[in-house]
């Protein structure tokens, strides 16, 4: 019996033990594993008064005894009173003994989609309420309450407020009706069109927890290189099911739509933009819609971009198309989420420019349920990118942040790439629109320009994998991006510290560690990817890999070559006045800082300047030397990774800890590889050696050119 009990005893103790799927993403809610912290969270809410049957209510209810049950080993009580319980949760309206509590002038902040949480006194007793003014914050808020909990954080004095600072929160899927998922590493779609909608997969429901536990309040399901189909009748059913799957979790649903559906499924003639039949169709269309789906967020709209069609075919502007839209979207409250990111097939002009280029002359044309959604960066999701010029240039309209959570630059599904750094680097950014402080976060969240309409959306990076993103630590994007649409404020540190306790565990060595890896994770790539300010290098159609040299894409914009310009002076792209003038779209204070190659900063450098192989760098080392340094650089960090998980083999459960190394040892095969092919390339052009104290490249040149990647993913359309 001994034996038994410390057996049992020994098992509580060591929960890395067990394999972990990952499918639980961060809401595992495992044994909590300190006893001093257990014993005071058994104590502190085992009983608890939660009225109330609304959905939402309902859903919290079901989460909190699931997340109480399995942090504190021990069943909680729900108590039909105020007056048994220690953890009260609900809103002022679904019980007048909540609406009692001193709680007002918290709550009053909180707003439609904030929470509360307080530790406080009731007949002298100690409570801890959780409260807020809608039943989606009550779910918000028994989120929040869970995540203090897995990360083991002191709840005895608890007074936190919290409200979103993004208005629309979202992930956009890049899913195909066939369900391939555009530049998906994952699997396939997780969206079953062809059991939908009558049976419910248990996974709609773990994503919409997943989602709403982050705060995520809106789902694009399909494709922006739309299919009309997704609006006929028979999918538009699917689509219903899914919004009510989603509903109680605070989550609305969006569709992309597809500009030319009034010919494709309308069988008109035209689908031009101001042609009155066209403008019925899409309100006829719209109101389907809403007869379904009574909260439907919307359309986001890719148009004239990449041949997409759009209101250009009619020589219209992009704000009478996104208008057409919102003139029928505005009497349900719908709205537009129009994507800025064109650029004309037959434009010669520096592609960065072209967004800016259409965009900024149609500042204050939108409707005002129109959101012009603008990729982070001018380009397309590289590594490192400054951030897009729209930002600042567009005061009279909304403008939302679209942030790539799919790796298609970032080495797939097989690097690990902790992202919080990428997007706060873009956040933090100021585009001195009304002088110094003017950053896109405050651009994004309204307070620059007075927008109420705001708004963040990620590209999901979201499969039919069991572990939903294929690298565990993907993962942690899906939640930074959602953690960030909350609140911007939040530091990398901070989320990467709540993700790994809440993912992998708590212990010190464990979190420490992690944290570690992940922070210097997108420093890391950048280095052996594109240092310095390249971009746009990689392999030809599926982006996967090195191809600096390709030169064979039918347009020249889609080349390698046209982006680095490496010659035997130097590399990089002149995008000053005396190139394209690219930086002429920036504020004076942003552009003079660029412009100038001894105030650019070094990891935009080539970004914006042609330099020379000789240029002395700040290291004292020249051009050429430098840009080896970083190649080598960010193999040897992926090096020092390996080294730092190997080191918590004790720590983590088996499956993770092999997944994780077997993918650390990939992504440093390829680190390599992009190492050496880039170097061996670009010396043709420097002609000078590589330093001797560097490894030598083990294979030619030729070898890498030679590469064929026929099973590369996430091409298909
Ligand atoms: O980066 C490019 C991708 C395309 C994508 C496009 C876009 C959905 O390679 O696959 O298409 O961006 O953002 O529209």
């Amino acid at each position: 019996m001994k034996e038994f009990l410390c057996a049992c005893l020994f098992l509580i103790a060591m929960p890395s033990a067990k394999a972990d799927d990952g499918y639980r993403l961060w809401l595992r809610y495992e044994l909590v594993n300190n006893s001093t912290l257990l014993s005071n969270y058994r104590n502190a809410v085992t009983s608890v008064y939660l009225p109330g049957t609304s959905p939402s209510l309902l859903a919290a209810k079901d989460e909190l005894q699931m997340g109480l049950e399995g942090l504190l080993g021990k069943k909680v009580s729900f108590q039909n009173t105020l007056a048994n319980a220690q953890l009260v949760v609900g809103t002022p309206a679904s019980s007048s003994q909540i609406a009692a509590l001193p709680l007002s002038n918290q709550l009053s902040k909180a707003g439609d989609e904030g929470f509360v949480i307080v530790s406080t006194t009731r007949s002298q007793k100690k409570i801890i309420a959780i409260a807020a003014n809608t039943d989606i914050g009550v779910l918000y808020g028994v989120f929040h309450f869970l995540r203090l909990m897995q990360t083991q954080q002191n709840i005895q004095h608890l007074a936190v407020t919290s409200a979103p600072k993004t208005k629309y929160r979202l992930i956009d899927h890049w899913d195909n009706l066939n369900r391939t998922v555009e530049r998906g590493y994952a699997g396939f779609s997780i969206w079953n069109w062809h059991t939908l909608p009558r049976y419910i997969d248990q996974r709609y429901i773990d994503y919409a927890r997943a989602n709403a536990s982050i705060g995520i309040n809106g789902v694009v399901v399909t494709n922006v290189n739309a299919n009309a189909l997704i609006l006929t009748k028979e999918y538009l059913e699917k689509v219903a099911a899914l919004a009510n799957v989603f509903r109680p979790y605070g989550i609305k649903i969006y569709l992309t739509g597809r500009f030319s559906a009034p010919i494709e499924i309308g069988k008109l003639k035209t689908a031009d933009p101001l042609n009155a039949e066209v403008r019925q169709w899409w309100k006829n269309k719209i109101d389907e819609i809403y007869t379904n789906i009574p909260d439907f967020g919307g359309f986001l709209i890719k148009a004239n971009s990449e041949g997409q069609p759009g209101p250009q075919d009619y020589k219209r502007t992009h704000a009478d198309g996104a208008n057409m839209f919102a003139e029928a979207l505005a009497p349900h409250k719908g709205i537009v989420m129009w994507r800025a990111f064109v650029y004309s097939n037959e434009s010669p002009e520096d592609r960065l420019k072209q967004a800016y280029a259409e965009f900024k002359p149609l500042d204050g044309k939108f409707n005002n349920n129109v959101a012009i959604q603008v990729k982070n960066g001018p380009l397309d999701f590289q590594p490192r990118e400054p951030f897009s010029p729209l930002f600042g240039a567009m005061p009279k309209t909304p403008l939302f942040i679209e942030y790539q959570l799919t790796q298609e630059y970032l080495g797939f599904s097989t690097h690990l790439v902790f992202m919080a750094p990428l997007f706060k680097e873009v956040l933090n950014a100021d585009t001195y629109e009304k002088g110094k402080g003017s950053t896109v976060a405050k651009v994004l969240d309204g307070s620059l320009d007075g927008q109420a309409l705001t708004g963040m959306a990620g590209v999901a990076n979201i499969g039919n994998d069991i572990n939903w993103t294929g690298h565990p630590f993907g993962q942690a994007n899906w939640y930074t991006l959602g953690r960030l649409a909350w609140d911007h404020q939040l530091s990398s540190a901070q989320i990467a510290n709540e993700w790994v306790r809440q993912t992998f565990g708590n212990s010190k060595p464990l979190v420490d560690t992690v944290e570690k890896m992940m922070l210097s994770s997108r420093e890391a790539m950048v280095n052996y990817m594109t240092p310095l300010g390249l971009h746009h290098i990689m392999g030809y159609g599926h982006h996967y890999g090195p191809a600096p040299w390709f030169d064979k894409a039918s347009r020249a914009d889609w080349n390698p070559v046209y982006f680095h310009k490496a010659d035997s002076i130097g590399i990089g792209f002149d995008r000053t006045a005396n190139g394209t003038n690219y930086l002429s779209q920036y504020a004076p204070e942003v552009r003079k800082q660029f412009e100038d190659i001894n105030t650019c900063p070094e990891e935009y450098l080539l970004w914006f300047h042609h330099v020379s192989w000789k240029h002395t760098m700040k290291s004292g080392r020249n051009l050429w030397e430098e840009l080896c340094y970083r190649y080598y650089a960010g193999v040897d960090s992926v090096r020092v990774m390996q080294k730092e998980w190997n080191s918590l083999e004790k720590l983590v459960d088996k499956q993770r800890f092999n997944q994780v190394k077997m993918l650390l040892a990939v992504q440093e095969k390829e680190a390599v590889w992009w190492r050496n092919s880039c170097l061996l390339y670009f010396q043709t052009f420097s002609k000078m050696p590589i330093p001797p104290s560097y490894e030598k490249p083990d294979q030619t040149l030729e070898y890498y050119k030679n590469l064929n990647f026929p099973f590369a993913p996430g091409n298909g359309r």
